[in-house]
């Protein structure tokens, strides 16, 4: 067991005064509770989450090996240069933590690993009960308290739960190699609705300019009255080219999310929804699974479902209105 205590008040200031001070080795241990969504961990984080919010996030995604960790080497080297300490949140639902893609990560960012101003930290899927974006986010929380300017969150795919997992971040870059094709698939799960900006990389390869001028016509056709119009960038994560120029566009919208005239309320105010869903699901999916909290109702009430003299909403309802006495 760990000797941090987080059920008693003062362990709770005691652990975030540490997190507030960069202290690495709380804060690895706090992500580690995080990810197991330890249910102990709730009131550091809710005291964490107050402390947050000046940190700038972005989210990566993309299928796999479209260049993501690849790119984000050159993002920190960039950021690095010009003195932002950086916080990497390695996502993959896949992959277990031994797995190769997150080792063949860790080994391609190992270079910034002895640097004092880089902390990557991996998350894989295990036992998350479709959790996965919600600890996620509660992993962002802990990473927004500590002093990072930007913490940058990879995840593998474009399906459902990366779109969820990335919804937490500022700034949503979408990666995708020319081969994606002249469709954009990931669209269809609707990252259309969260990427910033669309990043063709391995733009060396055949077909780039071609998937830039599609990805053109879809956002014309799609954002034109958007208050941010997504930017589209060209790269080669692995030479370099076209790094300057994605740097200037992740400048560029820290800049419009820092200025006074903007109308991002409505993200904001959706992304915080979002979150209390995500909470509130887990909430209850804990209070279903974890039986040693129940009195011998809800088994019976079970009970009842199985032998069909109850209909499994009716249950639900009643948990919810259970909650809500307490
Ligand atoms: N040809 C080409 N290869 C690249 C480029 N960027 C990255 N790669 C290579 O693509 C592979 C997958 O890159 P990686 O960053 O691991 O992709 P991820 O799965 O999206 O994180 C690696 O072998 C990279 O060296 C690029 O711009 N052009
Ligand atoms: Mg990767």
């Amino acid at each position: 067991m760990m000797s941090m205590t987080m059920g008693a008040e003062a362990s709770v200031t005691d652990v975030v005064a540490k997190i507030v001070a960069g202290d690495r080795k709380t804060a690895a241990r706090l992500l580690s509770r995080v990810e197991h969504n330890d249910p102990a961990v709730i009131p550091v984080l809710k005291s964490l989450y107050r402390l947050g919010g000046s940190t700038d996030i972005i989210g990566i995604t993309g299928p796999p090996g479209a260049g993501k960790s690849t790119l984000i080497n050159g993002i920190i080297q960039q950021l690095r240069a010009r003195g932002d300490s950086i916080a990497v949140l390695a996502v993959d639902p896949s992959s277990p933590f031994t797995g190769g893609a997150i080792l063949g990560d860790r080994v391609r960012m190992n270079q910034h690993a002895s640097d004092r101003g880089v902390f990557i930290r991996s998350m894989a899927a295990r036992g998350h009960l479709g959790g996965l974006s919600k600890a996620a986010a509660d992993a962002i929380t802990v990473l927004d308290a500590m002093p990072f300017d930007v913490i940058i969150v990879e995840t593998v795919g474009v399906g459902q739960s990366e779109v969820d997992i990335v919804r937490h971040a500022n700034t949503v870059l979408l990666v995708q190699p020319p081969s994606a094709g002249d469709k954009i698939q990931a669209f269809k799960s609707g990252i259309m609705e969260v990427a910033d900006i669309f990043v063709v990389n391995k733009a060396d390869l055949p077909g780039a300019d071609e998937f830039v001028r599609n990805i053109r016509e879809t956002i014309t056709l799609h954002y034109h009255d958007a208050e941010w119009m997504p930017s589209i960038v060209a790269s080669q994560a692995n030479s370099g080219e076209g790094m300057d120029v994605l740097l200037d566009e992740i400048e560029r919208r820290r800049h419009y999310l820092d200025g006074e005239d903007r109308n991002t309320e409505q993200r904001g105010i959706r992304k915080i929804k979002y979150r209390v869903a995500e909470i509130c699901e887990q909430l209850v999916r804990r209070q279903v699974f974890d039986e040693r909290d129940w009195s011998g109702e809800f088994h019976s009430q079970i009970e009842k479902v199985r032998l069909r003299e109850l209909d499994p909403y009716s249950v639900a309802e009643m948990l919810l209105a259970w909650g809500n006495a307490e």
